[in-house]
C-alpha cells in the first residue's frame, strides 16, 4: 500500500477535491438509504441476508488470498451480525487522496469495495459486489476492529455516518478484521431477523468451496448457543459426498482434479450413483452459477468425449453401435465444478452465468487430461461408468420406440387444467401466483380468501408418491404430481420448458408443524429433481403462516416462533391485557385471517427457496426414504426434535 509523495500543495489540493468528493459520498449512501432495492435486490429477509454475504464475502477474498485461515460469523441477540477474520486487517493507513484511513473508505465510500490491494480471486465485487459501504449505510449502526501492528483500531458508524474518527482502543497480538453490524429497521421493514439454517447452509457451501478454510456460525439468541463449525481438507471431493451420504455410490470415491491455467483454477470432483438424477453444481469465484457457463459447458462437452472415446479404444461400446450421449454419461451422476478467476464475468438473466469463453477450453482440457488418465489406470470403475452410460442409452431409445409406437401423450397439456385447481383470472405468468395447499380445508379457505385476479390454489392431498423409487411412469400417474405439472405448464423432464411456466410464483403453503415440513420436502424434492429450472429461476417460495395472533384493543399482530412471541410480550404495555391466540394449523384460520397473515402480497412474508434449500430437502429426502439405514438413524438422532411424530 505505498503512496506516492506528494508535494504540501498537492496535498492541499487534494484535500480540497475530497473535501467537495465528501460531499457526493454522503449523497452516496443517502441514495443507496433512498433506494436500497437498487443495490441489495430488496429490502425483504433476502435483502436482509444479503448483507452478511456482502461482509463475508471480504473475509473470504483474505482467505483465497492465502492470508486468512478461519471466519467466524455469529448473529448475537437483537439480531447483530458479527464477522471476524484472522487475516491482514483492512488497511489503516492514510490514503494521499483522500487523507482519510483506508479503512474508513471502505465502508462510506460507493464502490470502493474492491478497489485497492488488487490482484487475486475476489468474490466481493462480483456478483453482488455492492461492498461494504452498502452494508454500512443501510445499518443502524457497524463497528469495524482492526487488528494490526500490535495495535487495535476502531471505528463507528450510524446509517452510514461516521461517528469518531478512526482510534486505537488498545494493543493486540494477532491480526484480522471484526465487524459488527445490525440491520436498519427504519429499511428492512418486513423482517430483521436472520434464519440461522439458511446462513448455515451457505457457510457450510463456502467451506467446502475453500478446502482446509475454518469457517463457523453460531447461533447466541437464545440461552443455549448453538454453534457449527465446519472444515473440509477435502474440499469439494468432500461436498460430492456430502451429497451423496444417502444414495448408493458405483465406486467408492469421487474422481477429483484441481489443476491451473492461465491464473484460472478449475477444480472438480464426481461421482457415479445408482440413480437417475444428475446434480451439476457449478461455481465461479464461490458463486453458484446457477445458469451454468463457460465453464459447466467446457466440462460436459469433454465428459461425453472422453468416455466415448474410452469406451471405443476398448471395446465397451461396440462398432454398431451409437455414441453415447450427455445425458446418457450423465445419469445418477453428481458433479461439483469450481473455478476461480480473475476477473469473472457474470452474464444472464440473474447474472449467475459464466460468461468468460477462455474458460470453456481452459475447463475442457484440464479436466480432459486427468479424467482420461483415470480412466486409463481405473479399468474397473471406468467398465462402471461407461456400462451405465450404454444402460442409459438403452433406456432412452426404448422409450423413444415406445413414444413413437403408441404416439401416448402424456396427458399434461394445460387443455386438462386438473379440476381441483382453482385458477386466477389473469394470463400474464409474470403477475400469477399458484399456492400448493395441503388439506382440502385449508384449500377451501384459500379458494375463499384470495385475490381470484392473479393467485391459484390448487390442493393437494397427503403423501405425495416418493419419487425416487418410482419410474417415471409411475410418476405421471400419480395424480397429486400430475396436477401440479399440467398447472405449471412446463411440461416434463427433457420437454420441460421453463417459457411456459404460467405462474411466476410457485407458493408452497403447509401448516407450521412437523406434517407440514415433511409434505414441504416432499413437494420440493419433486420440484427439485422434475421442475427444477423453476427453483433455478426463483419462482418457487414457502409462505409462512404465523404460529400466533395477539389482539391487544384494536391492534392485531402475527408472530412466527415461541421467541418473538416472548419479545413482543415484553415491549407492549402490559394493559388492556392482550389477548393471545396460537393457531394449530391452516385449517383453523378462516379466509379472511388466512388471506391477511400468509396471502396478502402487502403483509404477508414469503421465504424464497433457493438451490441449496432444494438440495437440503432432497437430502433429507433421501435420508427419510432411502435404503440405507445408517444416514437414516443418524439424522433422525440428530433431528430428533423435529422429526418426532413423523410417519416414515
Ligand atoms: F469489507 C469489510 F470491511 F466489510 C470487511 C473486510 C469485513 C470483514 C469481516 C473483513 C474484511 C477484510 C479485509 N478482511 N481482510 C481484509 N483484508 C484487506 O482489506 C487487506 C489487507 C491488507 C492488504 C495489503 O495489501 O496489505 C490489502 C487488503 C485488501
Amino acid at each position: 500500500m505505498a503512496d506516492e509523495q506528494l508535494t504540501p500543495k498537492e496535498i492541499v489540493e487534494l484535500r480540497e477535491e475530497y473535501d467537495a468528493s465528501q460531499i457526493q459520498v454522503l449523497e452516496g449512501l443517502e441514495a443507496v438509504r433512498k433506494r436500497p432495492g437498487m443495490y441489495i435486490g430488496s429490502t425483504s429477509s433476502e435483502g436482509l441476508h444479503h448483507l452478511v454475504w456482502e461482509i463475508v464475502d471480504n473475509s473470504i477474498d483474505e482467505a483465497m488470498a492465502g492470508h486468512a485461515e478461519s471466519i467466524e460469523v455469529i448473529i448475537e441477540p437483537g439480531n447483530v451480525i458479527v464477522v471476524k477474520d484472522d487475516g491482514r486487517g483492512i488497511p489503516i493507513d492514510i490514503q494521499a487522496k483522500t487523507g482519510r484511513p483506508a479503512v474508513e473508505t471502505v465502508f462510506t465510500v460507493l464502490h470502493a469495495g474492491g478497489k485497492f490491494g488488487g490482484g487475486g480471486y475476489k468474490v466481493s465485487g462480483g456478483l453482488h459486489g455492492v461492498g461494504s459501504s452498502v452494508v454500512n449505510a443501510l445499518s443502524e449502526y457497524l463497528e469495524v476492529d482492526v487488528h494490526k501492528n500490535g495495535k487495535i483500531y476502531n471505528q463507528r458508524y450510524e446509517r452510514g455516518a461516521v461517528m469518531y474518527d478512526l482510534k486505537e482502543i488498545g494493543t493486540t497480538d494477532l491480526s484480522g478484521t471484526e465487524v459488527r453490524f445490525k440491520a436498519d429497521d427504519e429499511i428492512f421493514q418486513e423482517t430483521t431477523v436472520y434464519d440461522f439454517n439458511k446462513l448455515a447452509t451457505r457457510v457450510r457451501e463456502l467451506a467446502f468451496l475453500n478446502r482446509g478454510l475454518a469457517i463457523s456460525i453460531e447461533d447466541r439468541r437464545e440461552e443455549e448457543p448453538v454453534r457449527l463449525d465446519y472444515q473440509y481438507d477435502g474440499g469439494i471431493k468432500s461436498y460430492v459426498e456430502y451429497l451423496n451420504q444417502s444414495k448408493t455410490a458405483l465406486y467408492d470415491e469421487p474422481i477429483y482434479l484441481e489443476d491451473e491455467q492461465e491464473g484460472i483454477t478449475v477444480e472438480v470432483a464426481l461421482q457415479h450413483t445408482d440413480g437417475y438424477h444428475m446434480n451439476i453444481m457449478s461455481f465461479a469465484n464461490n458463486i453458484h452459477t446457477y445458469e451454468g457457463g463457460m465453464h459447466e459447458s467446457g466440462f460436459k462437452t469433454a465428459l461425453t468425449r472422453i468416455v466415448n472415446d474410452y469406451g471405443r479404444r476398448n471395446k465397451l461400446i461396440k462398432e454398431n453401435e451409437d455414441n453415447v450421449t450427455g445425458e446418457d454419461v450423465r445419469e445418477g451422476l453428481t458433479v461439483v465444478l469450481s473455478i476461480k478467476h480473475p476477473d469473472p464475468q457474470f452474464e444472464g438473466q440473474t447474472k449467475t452465468k459464466l460468461g468468460n469463453s477462455e474458460v470453456r477450453t481452459i475447463t475442457d482440457r484440464l479436466f480432459s487430461e486427468h479424467f482420461d488418465r483415470f480412466l486409463m489406470e481405473n479399468p474397473k470403475t471406468s467398465k462402471k461408468i461407461v456400462d451405465k452410460a450404454l444402460l442409459a442409452a438403452k433406456a432412452r431409445m426404448a422409450a423413444k420406440r415406445a413414444r413413437e409406437v403408441t404416439r401416448k401423450k402424456s396427458g399434461l397439456e394445460i387443455s386438462n387444467l386438473p379440476g381441483k385447481l382453482a385458477d386466477c383470472s389473469s394470463k400474464d405468468p409474470s403477475q400469477s401466483e399458484i399456492f400448493i395447499v395441503e388439506g382440502d380445508s385449508a384449500g377451501g379457505s384459500a379458494k375463499q380468501g384470495r385475490s381470484r385476479l392473479f393467485q391459484a390454489i390448487l390442493p393437494i392431498r397427503g403423501k405425495i408418491l416418493n419419487v425416487e423409487k418410482a419410474s417415471i411412469d409411475r410418476i405421471l400417474a400419480n395424480e397429486e404430481i400430475r396436477s401440479l405439472f399440467t398447472a405449471m405448464g412446463t411440461g416434463f423432464g427433457e420437454e420441460f420448458q421453463i417459457d411456459k411456466a404460467r405462474y411466476h410464483k410457485l407458493i408452497i403453503m403447509t401448516d407450521a408443524d412437523v406434517d407440514g415440513a415433511h409434505i414441504r420436502t416432499l413437494l420440493l424434492t419433486l420440484i427439485f429433481r422434475y421442475m427444477r429450472p423453476v427453483v433455478e429461476a426463483g419462482f418457487v417460495y414457502i409462505a409462512q403462516p404465523p404460529l400466533y395472533q395477539v389482539k391487544q384493543g384494536k391492534k392485531e399482530v402475527y408472530l412466527d416462533s415461541d421467541r418473538e412471541l416472548d419479545e413482543y410480550l415484553k415491549e407492549i404495555p402490559a394493559t388492556p391485557k392482550p389477548s393471545i391466540q396460537r393457531y394449530k394449523g391452516l385449517g383453523e384460520m378462516d379466509a379472511e385471517q388466512l388471506w391477511s397473515t400468509t396471502m396478502n402480497p402487502e403483509n404477508r412474508r414469503l421465504l424464497q427457496v433457493t438451490v441449496e434449500d432444494a438440495i437440503e430437502a432432497d437430502l433429507v429426502f433421501d435420508m427419510l426414504m432411502g435404503e440405507k439405514v445408517e444416514p437414516r438413524r443418524d439424522f433422525i438422532e440428530d433431528n430428533a426434535q423435529y422429526v418426532e411424530n413423523i410417519d416414515i
